[in-house]
């Protein structure tokens, strides 16, 4: 017996209510047949951390919370997890942990900004349009399952359709939540093939997002992805991205620069669309007029795609002021072309992108 607080601790009560928690057991299908509770619903991931941490410790994973206490658990988002809306008026998710801030949007699983105390990493654009089912310009949009163009019909949506579509929202804590989406029937008119993807966010003195690829599929499949991060870069001109001197790339860009060195640090100098292949795992981006350092660490990517639109491609593009291009770096971690992803039936693949912010 555990005394917990002012009333003992009785593993066939619910250790929150004291009351009797058959009806926890009542609410699982194997419980009829009273073969006690199918899972102990202490252990189920939707409770809340904050709430399994009142429990005494004997009673972890052993009581089965009340379905009352648990219903209200779950109708009440842990402290720091805030259901809101994004500007576009679409379901979002806001988490508050450590005096960050860093808000996600159900559209897309899109990341659409990362507040710290030295303002807001990431960059959108000034004037974002939020067209049901479009992707804002900015943020982290997740592009998946290719990159760029579709390369037989030009009529799919550039980057893939997962930036455009809903994805569900589970909510660990203040620091972590998880999207989710999977095939439909208007993906398989896109990309025949079953999937699942989810993107965890994940809040401390970082901000990890991992990206899970699963092949639900009874065939092997192949597909490209990126998280596009627009980063605020202050003055564009100013700003350079260190970690790629001497690494292979192709150049995109209609009006590239003339010459540079590939052996020195990316300036931006003139539209800049690099892929790189082969990088290596830590990049960085020196946004000098914002005083400002992000590290980007990343896992299981091998490639990068650097991009500035300049003026010229700013005035081709959605969702984009005139003189937008002056304030932030496109800096894109990546697996495609050569480095595309091949899964076997039942394989996953987690690509993962941690940043970090310093001043510089
Ligand atoms: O990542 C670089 C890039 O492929 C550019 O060529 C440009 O098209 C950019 O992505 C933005 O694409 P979006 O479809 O978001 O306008």
């Amino acid at each position: 017996m555990t005394d917990s607080g002012s009333r003992t601790f009785q593993a066939d009560r619910c250790p929150l209510c004291f009351g009797d928690n058959q009806c926890a057991r009542a609410a699982t299908p194997a419980a009829q047949t009273n073969a006690g509770c199918e899972t102990c619903w202490c252990k189920r991931v939707e409770i809340p951390e904050e709430l399994l941490a009142t429990l005494p410790e004997a009673a972890r994973g052993r009581a089965c919370i009340c379905l009352g206490c648990c219903n209200a658990a779950m109708s009440q988002p842990a402290a720091g997890v805030t259901k809101t809306l994004d500007p576009g008026g679409r379901e979002a998710m806001q988490l508050e942990a450590n005096g960050q801030t860093v808000l996600i949007s159900h559209t897309g699983a899109q990341v659409l900004s990362w507040q710290t105390d030295s303002g807001d990493i990431l960059w959108t654009a000034s004037s974002p349009e939020y067209v049901a089912g479009k992707p804002v310009r900015g943020g982290v949009p997740v592009v998946f399952p290719w990159f760029g163009d579709h390369k037989s019909d030009p009529a799919k949506p550039a980057h893939g359709f997962a930036r455009s579509i809903n994805w569900q929202c589970s909510v660990r804590n203040a620091r972590s939540a998880t999207f989710s989406c999977v095939d439909t029937p208007a993906t398989h008119a896109m990309w025949d093939f079953a999937f699942r993807a989810e993107l965890t966010v994940t809040l401390g003195d970082t901000l990890q997002i991992a990206m899970r690829i699963t092949n639900t599929d009874q065939r092997e499949f192949s597909f490209e992805q990126a998280l596009h991060t627009y980063f605020a870069a202050g003055d564009i001109a100013e700003a350079s991205v260190h970690g790629l001197e001497n690494v292979p790339f192709v150049e995109h860009a209609r009006e590239p620069e003339g010459e540079w060195d590939a052996s020195a640090p990316i300036r931006f100098r003139a539209e800049t669309d690099r892929v790189f292949q082969q990088v290596p795992d830590i990049l960085s981006l020196r946004a000098t007029t914002l005083a400002r350092m992000v590290t980007l660490d990343t896992r299981n990517s091998r490639s990068t795609i650097v991009w500035n639109p300049w003026p010229n491609k700013t005035a081709r593009l959605s969702q984009m002021q005139a003189d937008d291009w002056q304030s932030f770096a496109c800096i894109e971690s990546a697996n495609v072309g050569e480095n595309h992803v091949t899964l076997a039936p039942g394989a996953s693949h987690e690509m993962t992108l941690t940043l970090t912010a310093a001043t510089a």
